[in-house]
Formats: structure tokens, C-alpha cells, sequence
């Protein structure tokens, strides 16, 4: 099964004698998607619920009794617990003869290390966050597949924006449509709370939607994406209601040069970091100087920022085959608006692939 493969990667990526790791949820939103990507499991939530691998035997998945049904697709084995004695006494049962155990910090909550440091007293813990991430980083053929599935599903959402649109929709009425086409094409839910930004509010990269009519002339700007068996995409388009004026071509224009200098650049062994400046030189040099404000792009997969990793300026990581990241120059003029254009690929030996398709040219409704 390719998540015993996973398994048996983390465990050979570790440089420590790692007796067990154990992956820790605890309730909404302090659920480590490590869980997931550990068991194989794509639905439920698990909170509160622990696996634990071992690196020569199966692992022991601790689950309450209201996962228990989404639990069966796993191979590993199960065990219930209904109150908070049983669980203790699962961990103890399973980990006190562990001396060196993994644990994933970066999601993982103090009072839970305080209580595994308090229920094995013998054992000593090692944040293993660093090799996890290396190793998620690189997405196997399993999570490409429904990444893609992710990206098609925005692709022909984004296609019905045009036909969706007319005077004076509201930008929460048009997130609503979108999260509904979406969720109506196969996504388990958006990936993130969908913008949807008309006129000046576009000018905002993080603006979400509010009750804002659309006006002739306005900007539109969508950013949204579909999560898909747990896996996202994230796609962003910039429409212009009516005749675009010169300064609003002349943004668009830059962003789709800016964003193609980025896919010049990208392949196996290139410096995250390089391919970021060489985006922000290029709008540093042209007339939109200082507007371009975020990274260039960041890793995608279970999570939408995934693995805390990007193409930015203090990126140090080399790209390699199968890492999966959205490429998204913008610019952002105050009390006027903004432009961005954002696209997942994935990175291959001699290049790259786009798994989002939608038309980049820029669209007049
Ligand atoms: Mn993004």
C-alpha cells in the first residue's frame, strides 16, 4: 500500500534512532493533515485521535468510536477509545517501551506534549517536523492524481465566471456561486474561503468578499480552490467588467509577462529563491514598482500552504520532480485595484506542467 511506503520513507529519512512516532489531532482546526497523509485515510476528521507508526510493524491508529466507520478503510490497526482514561491507557500500552519517539511540532498542541511527557516519563521526544516536510514536499503519483482532479475542477469553474456575472451581482453573491459550481463538479468543499473582489477591494490580495456591487469597469478578481479527496488546488483570474481602460491592460499585461518569466525558469534543480527574484526584478523594473507584495508562489497539497514552503526570498530549497506549487505574481495599486494571476504546476525534470488550464488572456465581460 503506497502509504506504508510513506512510512517507511519517514523512517528512513530519520537520522535518529526513532523507536514510534506518534501523530497527534486534537479538535478543529489543530487537526495535522500528517494524519491523513500517514493512514491513507480521506475521509472523517479524527479529532483527538492519534497514529502511531512503528517502523517494522503496522501502526496503531487510537480512534474514538464516532470515527470508527471511516476508520475501516484502513489496513492498520484499530483501536477504540471512549473516554479519556482508555486513551491514556492505549498510548501507555503502546509507547512505554519506545525510548526515542517522533513528533510532529509544527502542528502539534503544547497541553498534548505535556501529556504524552507526563504518561512516558522514560521516553524522550524529537521534533521530527523538518523530515516530514522534505518528505511531503515531493508529492507521489496517488496525491498528484487528485491534486489534478483539484485543478480541474477550478479550470471549468473558472471558464462559467463569465456567463455567471451581471450588473451589480454582489461579491459574496458571486463566492457563493463559485463555492457552489465547485462543490457541484466533485470538490469536497473550497479549499479556502473563496475572494471574489470587485473594483478597489482587489487591490487587497487577502480581501475575502462582502456586499459590494459590481460596477462597470470594476476589476473582478477570483481566487479560489477546490479540495478534493483532501488534496487543493488554488486558482486566481482577473476579469474586467466592461472596456478596460489602459492602466487596467497595461497591469493584466505585466502579471501574464511576470508570471511567464516564472514558467521560463522552472525545473529540477533550480533555486526556489531565483525564480522569485527574477519575478519581482521584473516588476521592480517596470511601471507597477513596489506593488508586487507576496512570494511568488507556494507548495500545495493537503494542505493549501503546504509544508511552509514557497518560491520566495528566504526559500533555501531546490525545486525537484513532483513538487507541486502555484505561481502567482501580483500587483496591488491602493484606491484602484489589483491584478493577479495564479496557476498550479508541477515541476518536472526538464521543466514543468501546468495542472490548471483556464484562459489567462484578460477577459472583458
Ligand atoms: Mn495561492
Amino acid at each position: 500500500m503506497k502509504n506504508n511506503c510513506r512510512k517507511e520513507n519517514i523512517f528512513n529519512n530519520l537520522n535518529n534512532k526513532i523507536n514510534a512516532i506518534i501523530i497527534k489531532n486534537n479538535v478543529e482546526p489543530f487537526i495535522d493533515n500528517n494524519f491523513f497523509y500517514f493512514t491513507g485515510l480521506d475521509e472523517g476528521i479524527f479529532e483527538g485521535c492519534c497514529a502511531i507508526l512503528f517502523p517494522q510493524k503496522k501502526s496503531e491508529l487510537i480512534i474514538t468510536e464516532l470515527e470508527y466507520e471511516s476508520s475501516k478503510k484502513s489496513t492498520e490497526n484499530i483501536k477504540i477509545f471512549n473516554n479519556k482514561k482508555k486513551y491514556e491507557e492505549l498510548i501507555i500500552e503502546f509507547l512505554s517501551s519506545s525510548k526515542f519517539i517522533g513528533l510532529n511540532f509544527n502542528n502539534l498542541l503544547y497541553k498534548d506534549y505535556i501529556n504524552f511527557k507526563k504518561l512516558l516519563p522514560n521516553s524522550k521526544f524529537i521534533n521530527i517536523s523538518e523530515e516530514i516536510n522534505k518528505l511531503r514536499i515531493i508529492k507521489d503519483n496517488n496525491e498528484i492524481k487528485k491534486i489534478r482532479n483539484a485543478c480541474n475542477i477550478v479550470d471549468k469553474v473558472m471558464a462559467k465566471i463569465p456567463d455567471i456575472i451581471y450588473k451589480e451581482i454582489t461579491e459574496n453573491q458571486l463566492a457563493a456561486e463559485i463555492n457552489f459550481l465547485m462543490q457541484k463538479m466533485g470538490a469536497k468543499k473550497p479549499a479556502f474561503t473563496t475572494i471574489s473582489s470587485f473594483g478597489q477591494n482587489s487591490a487587497e490580495p487577502h480581501y475575502s468578499h462582502g456586499n459590494v456591487k459590481l460596477k462597470k469597469g470594476d476589476f473582478i478578481l477570483c481566487d479560489f480552490g477546490a479540495n478534493f479527496m483532501r488534496y487543493n488546488s488554488d486558482i486566481t483570474r482577473t476579469f474586467v467588467f466592461g472596456e478596460p481602460n489602459d492602466k487596467q491592460r497595461s497591469m493584466h499585461k505585466t502579471i501574464v509577462n511576470a508570471q511567464n518569466i516564472a514558467f521560463n525558469e522552472l525545473m529540477a534543480e533550480v533555486k526556489a529563491k531565483d525564480i522569485h527574484k527574477k519575478v519581482f526584478s521584473f516588476i521592480e523594473e517596470s511601471k507597477f514598482k513596489s506593488l508586487f507584495i507576496h512570494s511568488t508562489g507556494h507548495s500545495i497539497g493537503l494542505n493549501v500552504h503546504d509544508v511552509g514552503e514557497g518560491l520566495s526570498s528566504d526559500s533555501e530549497i531546490l525545486l525537484k520532480e513532483n513538487m507541486v506549487f502555484t505561481i502567482e505574481p501580483g500587483i496591488y495599486l491602493p484606491k484602484f485595484g489589483g491584478v493577479r494571476i495564479e496557476d498550479d504546476i508541477i515541476i518536472k525534470k526538464d521543466g514543468y506542467e501546468l495542472l490548471t488550464n483556464a484562459n489567462r488572456n484578460l477577459i472583458t465581460i
